[in-house]
Protein backbone atom coordinates (compact mmCIF):
# COMPACT_ATOMS: atom_id res chain seq x y z
CA UNK A 1 0.00 0.00 0.00
CA UNK A 2 1.57 3.05 -0.93
CA UNK A 3 2.05 6.15 1.72
CA UNK A 4 0.95 9.51 1.05
CA UNK A 5 3.53 12.21 0.85
CA UNK A 6 3.33 15.10 3.11
CA UNK A 7 3.88 18.24 2.59
CA UNK A 8 2.50 20.44 5.16
CA UNK A 9 1.05 24.08 5.30
CA UNK A 10 -2.42 23.53 4.56
CA UNK A 11 -4.52 26.06 6.59
CA UNK A 12 -8.47 26.01 7.37
CA UNK A 13 -10.28 28.85 5.59
CA UNK A 14 -11.94 30.89 8.92
CA UNK A 15 -11.03 33.06 11.74
CA UNK A 16 -13.08 31.28 13.74
CA UNK A 17 -11.46 27.78 12.92
CA UNK A 18 -10.70 25.78 15.68
CA UNK A 19 -7.69 23.77 14.15
CA UNK A 20 -5.69 24.02 11.68
CA UNK A 21 -4.36 20.75 9.37
CA UNK A 22 -0.27 21.31 9.02
CA UNK A 23 -0.34 18.47 6.50
CA UNK A 24 -1.41 18.45 2.68
CA UNK A 25 -1.57 14.86 1.21
CA UNK A 26 -1.76 14.13 -2.07
CA UNK A 27 -5.05 12.95 -2.16
CA UNK A 28 -6.02 16.42 0.46
CA UNK A 29 -4.48 18.10 -3.07
CA UNK A 30 -7.52 16.31 -5.11
CA UNK A 31 -9.88 17.79 -3.12
CA UNK A 32 -8.46 21.19 -3.23
CA UNK A 33 -9.98 21.28 -7.14
CA UNK A 34 -13.53 21.21 -5.64
CA UNK A 35 -13.55 22.47 -2.16
CA UNK A 36 -11.02 25.43 -2.10
CA UNK A 37 -8.32 24.85 0.33
CA UNK A 38 -9.67 21.06 0.39
CA UNK A 39 -9.54 20.95 4.33
CA UNK A 40 -12.83 20.65 5.16
CA UNK A 41 -15.56 22.17 3.79
CA UNK A 42 -18.74 22.87 5.35
CA UNK A 43 -22.18 22.37 3.75
CA UNK A 44 -24.51 25.10 2.01
CA UNK A 45 -28.17 25.65 2.40
CA UNK A 46 -27.22 25.42 -1.23
CA UNK A 47 -26.18 22.17 -1.12
CA UNK A 48 -29.19 20.71 1.04
CA UNK A 49 -30.74 17.61 -0.44
CA UNK A 50 -34.38 16.16 0.23
CA UNK A 51 -33.98 14.19 3.43
CA UNK A 52 -35.69 10.91 1.81
CA UNK A 53 -35.28 8.81 4.89
CA UNK A 54 -37.19 5.14 3.91
CA UNK A 55 -35.27 2.89 6.10
CA UNK A 56 -34.62 0.19 3.47
CA UNK A 57 -31.07 -0.35 3.42
CA UNK A 58 -30.23 -3.13 5.94
CA UNK A 59 -26.56 -4.01 6.54
CA UNK A 60 -25.66 -7.77 4.87
CA UNK A 61 -26.29 -9.69 8.40
CA UNK A 62 -24.15 -12.50 7.10
CA UNK A 63 -21.51 -9.54 7.15
CA UNK A 64 -22.35 -9.01 11.59
CA UNK A 65 -19.67 -10.95 13.52
CA UNK A 66 -17.42 -11.44 10.41
CA UNK A 67 -13.76 -12.84 12.38
CA UNK A 68 -10.92 -9.99 11.78
CA UNK A 69 -9.03 -11.24 9.00
CA UNK A 70 -5.97 -9.26 10.29
CA UNK A 71 -5.88 -5.74 9.85
CA UNK A 72 -2.59 -5.49 11.27
CA UNK A 73 -2.43 -3.72 14.86
CA UNK A 74 -3.90 -6.41 16.62
CA UNK A 75 -7.36 -5.00 17.19
CA UNK A 76 -10.14 -7.37 17.45
CA UNK A 77 -9.08 -10.00 19.63
CA UNK A 78 -11.92 -11.24 22.29
CA UNK A 79 -9.85 -11.25 25.31
CA UNK A 80 -6.46 -8.80 25.79
CA UNK A 81 -4.41 -10.09 28.96
CA UNK A 82 -5.65 -8.63 32.15
CA UNK A 83 -3.81 -5.19 33.83
CA UNK A 84 -5.61 -5.09 36.71
CA UNK A 85 -4.18 -4.25 39.66
CA UNK A 86 -7.00 -4.68 42.37
CA UNK A 87 -8.80 -8.28 42.71
CA UNK A 88 -12.52 -7.62 42.14
CA UNK A 89 -14.75 -7.43 45.86
CA UNK A 90 -16.08 -10.74 47.02
CA UNK A 91 -19.33 -9.40 47.54
CA UNK A 92 -19.36 -6.28 44.97
CA UNK A 93 -21.83 -3.13 45.90
CA UNK A 94 -25.00 -2.81 43.04
CA UNK A 95 -25.92 0.83 43.86
CA UNK A 96 -23.35 4.10 43.86
CA UNK A 97 -24.55 7.32 44.93
CA UNK A 98 -24.42 10.56 43.28
CA UNK A 99 -21.22 11.45 45.42
CA UNK A 100 -19.37 8.28 44.21
CA UNK A 101 -20.57 9.39 40.09
CA UNK A 102 -19.03 12.76 40.42
CA UNK A 103 -15.65 11.58 42.60
CA UNK A 104 -15.37 8.75 39.54
CA UNK A 105 -15.83 11.35 36.98
CA UNK A 106 -13.15 13.60 38.44
CA UNK A 107 -10.51 10.90 38.66
CA UNK A 108 -11.23 9.82 34.69
CA UNK A 109 -10.58 13.01 33.74
CA UNK A 110 -7.81 13.87 36.08
CA UNK A 111 -5.63 10.62 34.53
CA UNK A 112 -6.87 11.70 30.43
CA UNK A 113 -10.12 10.77 29.74
CA UNK A 114 -12.22 12.71 28.14
CA UNK A 115 -15.49 11.24 27.96
CA UNK A 116 -17.73 9.24 30.43
CA UNK A 117 -20.70 7.87 29.53
CA UNK A 118 -23.22 5.23 31.27
CA UNK A 119 -25.58 2.37 29.43
CA UNK A 120 -26.61 -0.77 28.97
CA UNK A 121 -25.17 -3.51 27.00
CA UNK A 122 -27.90 -5.50 25.17
CA UNK A 123 -27.38 -8.49 23.26
CA UNK A 124 -26.54 -6.72 20.01
CA UNK A 125 -23.77 -4.86 21.30
CA UNK A 126 -21.67 -7.74 22.08
CA UNK A 127 -19.54 -8.85 18.52
CA UNK A 128 -18.62 -12.21 19.06
CA UNK A 129 -20.60 -14.90 21.86
CA UNK A 130 -18.71 -13.55 24.69
CA UNK A 131 -19.95 -13.91 28.53
CA UNK A 132 -20.59 -10.64 30.29
CA UNK A 133 -20.57 -10.50 34.16
CA UNK A 134 -23.07 -7.61 34.11
CA UNK A 135 -24.91 -5.64 31.59
CA UNK A 136 -24.31 -2.22 33.15
CA UNK A 137 -21.32 -0.78 31.13
CA UNK A 138 -18.98 3.12 32.06
CA UNK A 139 -18.16 3.68 28.43
CA UNK A 140 -14.33 6.06 28.14
CA UNK A 141 -13.78 8.14 25.93
CA UNK A 142 -9.86 9.56 24.92
CA UNK A 143 -8.60 11.78 22.15
CA UNK A 144 -6.36 10.08 19.52
CA UNK A 145 -3.90 13.16 20.01
CA UNK A 146 -2.92 15.64 17.23
CA UNK A 147 0.55 14.28 16.31
CA UNK A 148 -1.55 11.03 15.19
CA UNK A 149 -4.03 13.22 13.39
CA UNK A 150 -1.45 15.30 11.61
CA UNK A 151 0.16 12.04 10.10
CA UNK A 152 0.07 10.39 7.15
CA UNK A 153 -0.58 6.76 6.88
CA UNK A 154 2.79 4.93 7.56
CA UNK A 155 4.65 2.93 9.92
CA UNK A 156 4.88 6.38 12.74
CA UNK A 157 1.01 7.06 12.15
CA UNK A 158 0.86 3.15 12.83
CA UNK A 159 3.11 2.92 15.95
CA UNK A 160 1.19 5.99 17.43
CA UNK A 161 -2.20 4.20 16.56
CA UNK A 162 -1.16 1.68 18.70
CA UNK A 163 0.25 3.64 21.56
CA UNK A 164 -3.32 5.44 21.68
CA UNK A 165 -5.06 2.45 21.88
CA UNK A 166 -2.29 0.89 24.66
CA UNK A 167 -2.51 4.57 26.30
CA UNK A 168 -6.64 4.15 26.37
CA UNK A 169 -6.40 0.21 27.73
CA UNK A 170 -3.71 1.89 30.43
CA UNK A 171 -6.17 4.49 31.53
CA UNK A 172 -9.32 1.97 31.69
CA UNK A 173 -7.86 -0.55 34.05
CA UNK A 174 -7.04 2.31 36.34
CA UNK A 175 -10.37 3.62 36.76
CA UNK A 176 -11.54 -0.19 36.50
CA UNK A 177 -9.13 -0.41 39.79
CA UNK A 178 -10.56 2.82 41.39
CA UNK A 179 -14.14 1.15 40.52
CA UNK A 180 -12.61 -2.22 42.79
CA UNK A 181 -11.51 -0.21 45.57
CA UNK A 182 -14.79 1.08 46.46
CA UNK A 183 -16.22 -2.60 46.30
CA UNK A 184 -17.60 -2.23 42.53
CA UNK A 185 -17.10 -5.60 40.16
CA UNK A 186 -15.63 -4.85 36.72
CA UNK A 187 -14.65 -6.26 33.56
CA UNK A 188 -12.29 -4.36 31.21
CA UNK A 189 -13.34 -4.11 27.81
CA UNK A 190 -9.98 -2.91 26.41
CA UNK A 191 -10.09 -0.94 23.22
CA UNK A 192 -8.41 -3.39 21.41
CA UNK A 193 -10.54 -5.72 22.00
CA UNK A 194 -13.57 -7.02 19.61
CA UNK A 195 -16.07 -7.88 22.64
CA UNK A 196 -18.25 -4.83 22.93
CA UNK A 197 -19.31 -2.83 19.79
CA UNK A 198 -17.75 0.65 21.08
CA UNK A 199 -18.71 3.09 18.65
CA UNK A 200 -22.67 2.30 19.16
CA UNK A 201 -22.05 1.56 22.60
CA UNK A 202 -20.96 5.04 23.28
CA UNK A 203 -23.69 6.73 20.99
CA UNK A 204 -26.18 4.66 23.66
CA UNK A 205 -24.58 6.07 26.65
CA UNK A 206 -24.42 9.48 25.13
CA UNK A 207 -21.35 10.44 24.25
CA UNK A 208 -22.05 11.38 20.78
CA UNK A 209 -23.37 10.28 17.51
CA UNK A 210 -22.38 7.74 14.72
CA UNK A 211 -21.42 9.50 11.44
CA UNK A 212 -21.64 8.77 7.96
CA UNK A 213 -17.54 7.60 8.82
CA UNK A 214 -18.98 4.66 11.43
CA UNK A 215 -17.16 6.42 13.75
CA UNK A 216 -18.26 8.25 16.78
CA UNK A 217 -18.61 12.13 16.69
CA UNK A 218 -18.40 13.79 20.16
CA UNK A 219 -19.03 17.54 21.59
CA UNK A 220 -15.73 17.79 22.90
CA UNK A 221 -13.35 15.60 20.70
CA UNK A 222 -15.13 14.78 17.40
CA UNK A 223 -14.26 11.89 15.81
CA UNK A 224 -10.72 11.84 16.24
CA UNK A 225 -11.11 9.65 19.63
CA UNK A 226 -10.91 5.66 21.00
CA UNK A 227 -13.86 4.13 22.95
CA UNK A 228 -13.02 1.66 25.74
CA UNK A 229 -15.58 0.19 28.42
CA UNK A 230 -16.15 -1.11 32.00
CA UNK A 231 -18.43 -3.74 32.45
CA UNK A 232 -19.71 -3.08 36.04
CA UNK A 233 -21.65 -4.40 38.85
CA UNK A 234 -23.34 -0.87 39.66
CA UNK A 235 -27.30 -0.73 38.34
CA UNK A 236 -28.44 2.53 39.34
CA UNK A 237 -25.61 4.04 36.66
CA UNK A 238 -26.97 7.70 35.60
CA UNK A 239 -27.56 7.19 31.86
CA UNK A 240 -27.97 10.19 29.85
CA UNK A 241 -30.56 10.99 26.96
CA UNK A 242 -28.52 9.53 23.20
CA UNK A 243 -30.60 11.64 20.81
CA UNK A 244 -29.17 14.89 22.09
CA UNK A 245 -26.33 14.42 18.73
CA UNK A 246 -28.65 12.66 16.05
CA UNK A 247 -28.47 16.30 14.28
CA UNK A 248 -25.21 15.15 13.40
CA UNK A 249 -26.95 12.08 10.55
CA UNK A 250 -28.67 15.08 9.20
CA UNK A 251 -25.50 16.81 8.41
CA UNK A 252 -23.66 14.17 7.42
CA UNK A 253 -26.34 13.60 4.66
CA UNK A 254 -24.71 17.03 2.98
CA UNK A 255 -21.32 16.16 3.83
CA UNK A 256 -18.72 13.94 2.26
CA UNK A 257 -15.80 14.87 3.21
CA UNK A 258 -14.68 11.31 4.80
CA UNK A 259 -15.50 9.26 1.90
CA UNK A 260 -13.75 12.15 -0.44
CA UNK A 261 -10.47 11.82 1.56
CA UNK A 262 -9.97 7.93 1.92
CA UNK A 263 -7.27 7.24 -0.04
CA UNK A 264 -8.23 3.25 -0.66
CA UNK A 265 -11.77 4.10 -1.39
CA UNK A 266 -12.91 1.87 1.54
CA UNK A 267 -16.10 3.82 1.81
CA UNK A 268 -18.19 4.56 -1.51
CA UNK A 269 -21.74 6.15 -1.66
CA UNK A 270 -23.83 3.85 -4.17
CA UNK A 271 -27.38 5.11 -5.34
CA UNK A 272 -29.45 2.96 -3.16
CA UNK A 273 -32.97 2.58 -3.39
CA UNK A 274 -35.71 4.92 -3.61
CA UNK A 275 -32.98 7.16 -5.04
CA UNK A 276 -31.10 7.74 -1.40
CA UNK A 277 -27.21 7.51 -0.97
CA UNK A 278 -25.96 4.25 0.53
CA UNK A 279 -22.19 4.19 2.39
CA UNK A 280 -20.76 0.91 1.81
CA UNK A 281 -17.65 0.41 3.77
CA UNK A 282 -14.97 -2.30 2.01
CA UNK A 283 -13.07 -3.20 5.95
CA UNK A 284 -10.47 -5.35 3.87
CA UNK A 285 -9.75 -2.03 2.04
CA UNK A 286 -9.28 0.08 4.64
CA UNK A 287 -5.88 1.04 6.03
CA UNK A 288 -6.56 2.38 9.60
CA UNK A 289 -5.44 -0.47 11.36
CA UNK A 290 -1.91 -1.28 9.43
CA UNK A 291 -1.17 1.92 8.99
CA UNK A 292 -2.31 4.04 11.28
CA UNK A 293 -4.80 6.36 8.41
CA UNK A 294 -7.16 8.60 9.89
CA UNK A 295 -8.18 10.87 6.66
CA UNK A 296 -11.33 10.16 7.27
CA UNK A 297 -11.37 12.42 10.91
CA UNK A 298 -8.68 14.82 9.70
CA UNK A 299 -11.42 15.48 6.94
CA UNK A 300 -14.25 15.68 8.80
CA UNK A 301 -15.90 19.32 9.79
CA UNK A 302 -16.43 17.91 13.55
CA UNK A 303 -12.71 17.76 13.84
CA UNK A 304 -11.33 20.83 12.13
CA UNK A 305 -13.90 23.16 13.37
CA UNK A 306 -15.34 21.57 16.12
CA UNK A 307 -19.11 20.68 16.78
CA UNK A 308 -20.46 23.55 18.27
CA UNK A 309 -19.23 25.66 15.29
CA UNK A 310 -21.09 22.88 13.12
CA UNK A 311 -23.82 23.28 15.37
CA UNK A 312 -24.68 26.89 15.30
CA UNK A 313 -24.03 27.09 11.05
CA UNK A 314 -26.35 24.52 10.60
CA UNK A 315 -28.84 25.92 12.70
CA UNK A 316 -28.58 28.88 11.13
CA UNK A 317 -28.74 27.15 7.74
CA UNK A 318 -31.92 25.14 8.61
CA UNK A 319 -33.66 28.78 9.87
CA UNK A 320 -32.52 30.16 6.75
CA UNK A 321 -34.04 27.30 4.86
CA UNK A 322 -37.32 27.31 6.94
CA UNK A 323 -37.55 30.98 6.20
CA UNK A 324 -36.92 30.49 2.27
CA UNK A 325 -39.77 27.88 2.11
CA UNK A 326 -42.03 29.80 3.97
CA UNK A 327 -41.61 32.75 1.70
CA UNK A 328 -42.11 30.09 -1.07
CA UNK A 329 -45.51 29.08 -0.10
CA UNK A 330 -46.92 32.64 0.16
C1 LIG B 1 -12.08 -4.49 13.65
C2 LIG B 1 -12.07 -2.99 13.69
C3 LIG B 1 -11.64 -2.30 12.56
C4 LIG B 1 -11.28 -2.97 11.24
C5 LIG B 1 -12.31 -3.82 10.61
C6 LIG B 1 -11.58 -4.99 9.99
C7 LIG B 1 -12.44 -6.21 9.84
N1 LIG B 1 -11.95 -7.06 8.96
O1 LIG B 1 -13.46 -6.37 10.46
C8 LIG B 1 -10.90 -1.77 10.31
C9 LIG B 1 -9.48 -1.96 9.80
C10 LIG B 1 -11.82 -1.54 9.14
C11 LIG B 1 -11.02 -0.59 11.25
C12 LIG B 1 -10.75 0.68 10.81
C13 LIG B 1 -10.81 1.78 11.60
N2 LIG B 1 -11.05 1.82 12.91
CO1 LIG B 1 -11.67 0.30 13.88
N3 LIG B 1 -12.28 -1.05 14.99
C14 LIG B 1 -12.43 -2.31 14.86
C15 LIG B 1 -12.95 -2.94 16.17
C16 LIG B 1 -11.77 -3.60 16.89
C17 LIG B 1 -14.08 -3.92 16.02
C18 LIG B 1 -15.23 -3.42 15.11
C19 LIG B 1 -16.20 -4.55 14.85
O2 LIG B 1 -15.80 -5.60 14.38
N4 LIG B 1 -17.47 -4.33 15.20
C20 LIG B 1 -18.45 -5.37 15.18
C21 LIG B 1 -19.05 -5.60 13.81
C22 LIG B 1 -20.19 -6.56 13.90
O3 LIG B 1 -19.48 -4.38 13.41
P1 LIG B 1 -19.44 -3.99 11.88
O4 LIG B 1 -20.77 -4.11 11.31
O5 LIG B 1 -18.27 -4.66 11.24
O6 LIG B 1 -19.18 -2.42 12.04
C23 LIG B 1 -18.03 -1.77 12.48
C24 LIG B 1 -17.15 -1.27 11.38
O7 LIG B 1 -17.01 -2.15 10.33
C25 LIG B 1 -17.81 0.02 10.95
N5 LIG B 1 -18.86 -0.01 9.94
C26 LIG B 1 -19.90 -0.81 9.83
N6 LIG B 1 -20.67 -0.46 8.87
C27 LIG B 1 -20.13 0.63 8.33
C28 LIG B 1 -20.59 1.42 7.29
C29 LIG B 1 -19.84 2.52 6.91
C30 LIG B 1 -20.30 3.37 5.83
C31 LIG B 1 -18.61 2.81 7.58
C32 LIG B 1 -17.80 3.95 7.14
C33 LIG B 1 -18.18 2.01 8.65
C34 LIG B 1 -18.97 0.93 9.00
O8 LIG B 1 -18.43 0.52 12.11
C35 LIG B 1 -18.56 -0.49 13.09
C36 LIG B 1 -17.76 0.02 14.24
O9 LIG B 1 -18.00 -0.75 15.35
C37 LIG B 1 -13.47 -1.67 16.91
C38 LIG B 1 -13.41 -1.79 18.43
C39 LIG B 1 -14.71 -2.29 18.99
N7 LIG B 1 -14.65 -3.23 19.88
O10 LIG B 1 -15.77 -1.79 18.64
C40 LIG B 1 -12.57 -0.58 16.34
C41 LIG B 1 -13.10 0.85 16.22
C42 LIG B 1 -14.49 0.84 15.67
N8 LIG B 1 -12.19 1.44 15.26
C43 LIG B 1 -11.88 2.66 15.52
C44 LIG B 1 -11.10 3.49 14.69
C45 LIG B 1 -10.67 4.83 15.25
C46 LIG B 1 -10.74 3.06 13.41
C47 LIG B 1 -9.98 3.82 12.32
C48 LIG B 1 -10.10 5.34 12.28
C49 LIG B 1 -8.51 3.41 12.31
C50 LIG B 1 -7.62 4.09 13.27
N9 LIG B 1 -6.70 4.89 12.77
O11 LIG B 1 -7.74 3.88 14.47
C51 LIG B 1 -10.57 3.16 11.06
C52 LIG B 1 -11.88 3.85 10.64
C53 LIG B 1 -12.58 3.15 9.55
C54 LIG B 1 -14.03 3.61 9.46
N10 LIG B 1 -14.29 4.61 8.66
O12 LIG B 1 -14.89 3.10 10.17
C55 LIG B 1 -12.51 3.14 16.81
C56 LIG B 1 -13.69 4.08 16.54
C57 LIG B 1 -13.65 5.33 17.39
C58 LIG B 1 -14.78 6.26 16.99
N11 LIG B 1 -14.52 7.56 16.97
O13 LIG B 1 -15.86 5.83 16.72
C59 LIG B 1 -12.91 1.77 17.48
C60 LIG B 1 -14.14 1.81 18.36
C61 LIG B 1 -11.67 1.35 18.30
C62 LIG B 1 -11.59 2.00 19.66
N12 LIG B 1 -11.42 1.21 20.71
O14 LIG B 1 -11.66 3.19 19.79
N13 LIG B 1 -11.44 -0.95 12.48
S1 LIG C 1 -11.81 4.44 5.92
FE1 LIG C 1 -9.82 3.60 6.48
S2 LIG C 1 -8.50 3.95 4.70
FE2 LIG C 1 -10.31 5.25 4.46
S3 LIG C 1 -9.72 7.23 5.33
FE3 LIG C 1 -10.71 6.09 6.98
S4 LIG C 1 -9.06 5.02 8.03
FE4 LIG C 1 -8.24 5.71 6.04
S1 LIG D 1 -16.79 14.08 7.09
FE1 LIG D 1 -18.85 14.88 6.81
S2 LIG D 1 -20.08 13.08 6.23
FE2 LIG D 1 -18.16 12.30 7.09
S3 LIG D 1 -18.64 11.96 9.25
FE3 LIG D 1 -17.75 14.02 9.10
S4 LIG D 1 -19.54 15.38 8.87
FE4 LIG D 1 -20.24 13.29 8.45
Amino acid sequence: MENKNCSGGCETDSDDTKKTNNYECAETSKQEETQGCGCSSEVSPEAVEEDNECGCSPENPEEMGEEDDGCGCGCGVTEYPDQSQINNPAQPKFMADNDFINALEKYAYSIGIKGVGYTQITPELLIKDTFVPYPHAIVLTMEMGQELLEKCPGEEAHQLNDAAYARLGKLTYLVSDYLREHGFATQVAHPYESKVNFTPLAQKAGLGWIGKSGLLISPDIGPGQKISAIIVSIANLPEKDPNTHSWVSDYCKRCSNCIKACPEKAMLEKEGCCGNKETVFEKKLCIGCSQGCTYCIQECPFHTKGYDHIKTKFDKMNDKLRERNKNKCC
